[in-house]
């Protein structure tokens, strides 16, 4: 075996840098995101001289979370490449963060010898990364010979793919890339996965039992989730939606599967129609905690709600609440099936339902109308993103990536959507962190504009990948929403000492200087008509761009919109 093939060689023989390679350019796979060092420094070069995108991070967990983003956008496993113990451990966040959203990603680490690290005889970077991988993941595997890189990366790409989507680790030890076999046996033990997402056909009674309830619903509501919108099967979803004229909620990141402007969208009578609907249908939406778990004061009276759920993955169902008809198989799928059997006759719900809605969604758009049209100084949440509103409608097809706390809810709820898979976010974890990764992974992916309304707390955990944006000249426009800190800025030490609240930053701070160190535009905005003109210029060239936005530091709520997770003390103080 050799590490090194001279060319002469190279036309006879392969080895496991190149298999690795290969195996994914066969299967589609163009783009890696990653991290260099020992074992895979080589591999990233390679992947480059052999026509792959390689974007280099300047921490696994962005890198990882490009990846995810990749994934979730086009339905091909994203890659994330890392070095072995800590970085694989720095990638692991956003492996397990991809699994729990039902996002396809492959994180793909190099590892130290077998036989070191079994014994545990201290290796450089020693870890068991197989089994540590295992619990936050869909799937775990590792090559030990050339000859199976082809079969472990389809079974890898497989398992991201197929049925739920998620998350996959595959585990290369440092001696696999050096090991040299004949090139035409190398080439013939490639895998090329051929429908790797088969399609799962819902059973005709599951259709039936499904569309008997709905029909015999009198306050019927369609909840969008974030596997419809992966689903890529928009147009047949909006047409159940318009042919059933029931009125539907979007979670956030189903957000523009139809334009959030849409007549049939009950997102501004929210509340209302979750607690007074009859029957519900859920479409690639899970009943966790962002949906209350389908009980509670959320979902209005005990027992007075039946629910229609369409999910690939059978054990979701019933897994908070009893579902009175699962239909289980894709998403595309389901839909047309539905659809199919909806007939020509479907009875739209009864006017007293959809008239009570609007009545309600006039009602509190008209308020929201005037809350935003206010120009306060400071500016604060609502006339700040008063004006990212309207850069999102002049550019519908522009990615919006969205974390913090004040400055998710806020942006979720004032910033309409208009087009499929445009906004991600904190998802199913409500992590902060995925901010310059997604923005990264989206830019990569789609060559579309990005814009990243971050809270300054949230930015922090991927701020020094402005670097890489500058780096790659991509099309990303951050912009820090900047209130002093976690959720604000107003909090005081109690004690009277020299250390600021836990939750405080330095006030007044600069994120606009740090895009400057790195070439790209930085922007301090006071007000919304500064903001404004800064976002146009930043879509309008392509630069990479950060505008620091001044934000009253008192404007902001604990935890934004879920204060009431906060646990609070039993204990009486005496
Ligand atoms: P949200 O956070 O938007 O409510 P979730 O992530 O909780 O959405 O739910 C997504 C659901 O969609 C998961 O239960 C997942 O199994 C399902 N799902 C993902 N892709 C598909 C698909 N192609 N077909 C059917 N169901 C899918
Ligand atoms: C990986 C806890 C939830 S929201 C948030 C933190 C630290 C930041 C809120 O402040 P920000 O937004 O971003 O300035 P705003 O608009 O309210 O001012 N670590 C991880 N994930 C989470 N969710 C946290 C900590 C948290």
């Amino acid at each position: 075996m050799s590490s090194d093939i001279n060319s002469t060689d190279r036309a006879a023989q392969t080895d496991g840098f190149h298999l690795v390679i290969d195996a994914l350019k066969l299967n589609g796979i163009d783009t890696i995101f990653g991290l260099p060092g020992i074992p895979i420094t080589d591999l990233t070069r390679k992947a480059q001289a052999a026509g792959m995108r390689v974007i280099s991070f300047r921490h696994e967990q962005h890198a990882g979370n490009a990846a995810a983003a990749a994934g979730f956008l086009t339905q091909k496993p994203g890659i994330c490449l890392t070095v072995s113990a800590p970085g694989f451990l720095n990638g692991l966040t956003a492996l397990a963060n991809a699994t729990v959203n039902c996002f396809p990603m492959i994180l793909i680490s190099g590892s130290s010898e077998r036989e070191i690290v079994d014994l545990q005889q201290g290796d450089y970077e020693e870890m068991d990364q197989l089994n540590a991988a295992k619990p936050y993941c869909k799937a775990a595997f590792r090559v030990l010979h050339a000859q199976d890189i082809g079969i472990g990366i389809a079974r890898a790409i497989r398992s991201a793919l197929s049925g739920r989507p998620g998350g996959v680790y595959l585990d290369l030890p440092a001696k696999l890339f050096a090991q040299a076999m004949d090139a035409t046996a190398g080439k013939l033990s490639l895998v090329k996965v051929v429908d790797p997402a088969p399609r799962q056909i819902p059973a005709p009674d599951a259709v039936q039992r499904a569309l008997a309830l709905l029909k015999g619903a009198k306050r019927p509501l369609i909840l969008l989730g974030k596997g419809a919108a992966y689903a890529q099967a928009d147009a047949d979803i909006r047409a159940l939606v318009e042919k059933s004229g029931v009125p539907y909620l979007p979670m956030s990141m189903a957000k523009g599967l139809l334009p959030d402007t849409h007549v049939q969208s009950a997102s501004a009578a929210r509340s209302y129609v979750l607690a007074e609907a009859d029957v519900v249908m859920l479409v690639g939406a899970r009943l966790n905690w962002l949906l209350s778990h389908g009980k509670g004061k959320t979902w209005g009276a005990p027992n007075a709600k039946q629910f229609i759920q369409i999910d690939i993955a059978p054990t979701e169902i019933d897994s908070n609440v009893a579902i009175a008809a699962p239909v289980i198989g894709d998403i595309g799928s389901c839909v047309s099936a539905l659809l199919a059997g909806m007939g020509s006759q479907w009875a739209k719900p009864p006017a007293e339902w959809t008239g009570a809605i609007a009545e309600r969604k006039d009602k509190n758009l008209s308020k929201m109308a005037v809350t935003l049209a206010q120009n306060p100084s400071p500016m604060n949440f609502h006339s700040a993103l008063n004006v990212v509103r309207d850069m999102v409608k002049a550019h519908p097809d522009m990615i919006v990536v969205n974390e913090g706390a004040n400055t998710l809810d806020f942006t979720r709820s004032i910033v309409d959507m208009y087009e499929p898979r445009k906004r991600l976010d904190c998802g199913t974890w409500g992590i902060m962190g995925i901010g310059m990764g997604f923005a990264i992974g989206a830019a990569v992916t789609t060559g579309k504009p990005v814009l990243a309304i971050e809270g300054d707390s949230a930015f922090g955990f991927s701020g020094m990948e402005v670097e890489t944006i500058c780096r790659y000249n991509l099309p990303v426009c951050v912009v820090v929403f900047n209130n002093n800190g976690v959720y604000g800025g107003m909090d005081v030490n109690p004690t009277g000492g020299s250390d600021v609240a836990p939750t405080v930053f330095v006030k007044n701070a600069r994120y606009d200087k740090m895009i400057e160190a790195f070439g790209g535009k930085g922007v301090h905005a006071t007000t919304p008509a500064e903001l404004a003109k800064a976002m146009a210029e930043a879509i309008a060239s392509g630069r990479p761009t950060l505008i620091n936005a001044v934000i009253d530091e008192s404007a902001g709520t604990e935890s934004g919109r879920i204060t009431s997770l906060n646990p609070q003390s039993a204990a009486k103080k005496k």
